[in-house]
């Protein structure tokens, strides 16, 4: 009988990720686990069943951009596809938002949010996309303390009822650029209805949203990021007409093919202040902060789905005689990138972690210190693992990993932006120069290292525990040589960012091992000796 290969599996995204279940035992009181495991396991059953099997029948399907009705009049109406109208309600029902909010979990709000989006992300299609965007206009909105936007619109981004919930938009991104937007074009005029914007916004994710929150630069303000200031818009009017927007086109990207990210033009949109008539980049750095926590996650995520599709896909596939999950280099390829996931979990929910305790006032003055400086340092390392890991999954496939109707190849093309979106890596290293120069940032972070580092006491960690302490010993060093000399100091800012980020993964991994070792569990260290391998991104070469 003719061959056929039996396609990878899989089963509960929730009981089948012994990392994250180890990870949210030791963080999370056994009484919050208990409460939220019920949850996690129908994501897990969806995101390894029912969605999954949706997202590959769907898999030609791109949302699609109706310009006019049928008798000319324009309408801008943008048709998504259907597991992201499904999505959409069951984000809002299991409240992948809501959860950060609400008071139930305290200080662990944000640790049980990441968890249930870690488990069911890979399956909504980037539907995380908009969510982040959400999550992170709640957060800006609450941190200005604008009572009426505050009561307009937050029950909304974080609501758990489909019907009642909105999505928002966050538009910086103009033809001048994405990275430098203090460049921005987009005008800000005073009429006697209010506030009016012009311009065009040129990457607007997710132009579907309810409200976005824009840079706009108000006239007779200066140039830069200073010059603009932040505004609440709603995209619709009361009576169902677009707010003065027009959707140009939708993006023909690489990846993210489900997400509509659109031009849209601003043609004197209706437009409230959320703060100050200026200052706008730093205004909405809240919200920036929140979606690279996002992109954090989900870049782990991507990097389980990987992991999972191989693991999988190691029992199925027999070549030269034995399945290849008997073959010792490809499961010492496996472990490679289990190695790398295992950092990137750790490191993105430390800093989800770190943003929950700061929000409820938990947080030590240290952690609070380092904050900023972690958020960004878990963005800029996750988002170049995940490209690996994706890249090498597909490897792990053969010619199966390049074929389209396997599904796999989305795994690589989705993974490529998140070193884009939400600031490039170099851009996030030249701005992680800026944060370490806060009050107490330095600090902060050593303290983020040697924590875990402390707790490291099994002999078998002590080789990957001193790398990590290394690593960070070799950054500092080389942040004092280059003070003073800022074009070394630029040029170095990747390595650094690179660096700080693995040692970082690196302590953390130690320590969660010796705390699975107290509980009579060895499995995580094999992968931490492997990340420990793997290295840092060296300052000098
Ligand atoms: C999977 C889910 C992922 C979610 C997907 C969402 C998709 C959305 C698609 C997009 O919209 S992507 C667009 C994202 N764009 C960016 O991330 C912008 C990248 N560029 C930067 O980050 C630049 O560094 C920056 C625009 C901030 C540079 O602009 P400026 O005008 O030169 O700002 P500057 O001087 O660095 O900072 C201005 C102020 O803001 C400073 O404060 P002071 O005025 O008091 O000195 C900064 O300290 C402060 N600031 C900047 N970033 C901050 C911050 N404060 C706190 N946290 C931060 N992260």
């Amino acid at each position: 009988m003719a061959f056929f290969q039996e396609p990878p599996r899989l089963g509960n995204e929730w009981e089948g990720d012994a990392l994250l279940r180890e990870h949210l035992a030791l963080a999370l009181p056994p009484d919050v686990l208990r409460e939220v495991e019920p949850e996690l396991r129908e994501l897990g059953a969806l995101s390894g069943g029912a969605l999954l099997e949706r997202q590959l029948a769907e898999r030609r399907l791109e949302p699609e951009l109706v310009s006019f009705d049928p008798w000319g009049h324009r309408i801008d109406e943008v048709r998504l596809t259907p597991l992201w109208r499904e999505a959409a309600a069951l984000a809002a029902r299991h409240g992948l938002v809501a959860t950060g909010y609400e008071d139930r979990f305290g200080p662990h709000a944000r640790t049980v949010q990441f968890a249930l989006l870690h488990v069911v992300e890979p399956s909504l299609d980037l539907y995380s996309c908009p969510l982040a965007m959400t999550d992170g206009a709640a957060r800006t909105l609450l941190d200005h303390g604008n009572q009426p936007l505050v009561a307009r619109a937050l029950p909304r981004l974080t609501s758990r009822d489909p019907a009642a919930a909105w999505t928002s938009g966050q538009w910086m991104t103009e033809r001048t650029g994405g990275s430098d937007v203090g460049r921005a074009e987009t005008e800000a005029r005073q009429t006697p209805e209010g506030w009016r914007l012009w311009g065009t916004k040129w990457f607007s994710s997710a132009a579907t949203s309810e409200m976005a929150l824009a840079l706009a630069r108000p006239e007779g303000n200066g140039p830069g990021g200073k010059g603009l200031a932040l505004f609440y818009l709603e995209t619709r009017l009361p009576d169902g007409r677009w707010n003065g927007l027009r959707l140009e086109r939708l993006k023909e990207k690489l990846g993210t093919r489900k997400l509509p990210t659109a031009e849209v033009a601003l043609e004197g949109a209706l437009a409230t202040p959320v703060a100050a008539l200026s200052g706008g980049v730093k205004a909405i750095a809240p919200m920036l902060n929140i979606t690279r926590l996002w992109n954090s996650v989900c870049a782990a995520a991507g990097m389980r789905r990987a992991v999972a599709l191989v693991e999988d896909w190691g029992r199925r596939r027999v070549a030269f005689r034995a399945p290849l999950a008997e073959k010792p280099l490809h499961r010492d390829t496996l472990l490679g990138m289990e190695a790398e996931r295992t950092g990137a979990l750790l490191l993105s929910f430390r800093a989800a972690a770190l943003q929950g305790r700061v929000e409820r006032g938990a947080a030590t003055p240290a952690e609070a210190a380092a904050r900023r400086a972690l958020v960004l340092l878990a963005k800029l390392t996750t988002g170049k693992q995940a490209v690996a890991v994706a890249s090498e999954a597909l490897e792990c496939f053969g010619g199966a990993g390049y074929v389209e109707d396997t599904g796999l190849p989305r795994l690589l093309r989705d993974a490529q932006v998140l070193p884009i979106w939400e600031g490039t890596t170099d851009v996030l290293s030249l701005e992680l120069l800026r944060a370490l120069r806060e009050p107490g940032a330095g600090e902060g972070l050593a303290a983020e290292l040697s924590g875990p580092l402390a707790a490291v006491r099994d002999p078998a960690l002590r080789p990957a525990a001193e790398a990590a302490a290394r690593a960070a010993a070799h950054a500092r060093a080389w942040l004092s040589a280059t003070a003073g000399q800022p074009e070394a100091l630029e040029a170095g800012a990747r390595r650094l960012g690179l660096t700080l980020g693995r040692a970082l993964q690196l302590g953390l991994a130690c320590a969660h091992a010796q705390a699975c070792f107290d509980r009579g569990n060895q499995r995580p260290l094999a992968p931490v000796l492997r990340l420990a391998q793997h290295g840092a991104d060296l300052i000098h070469p």
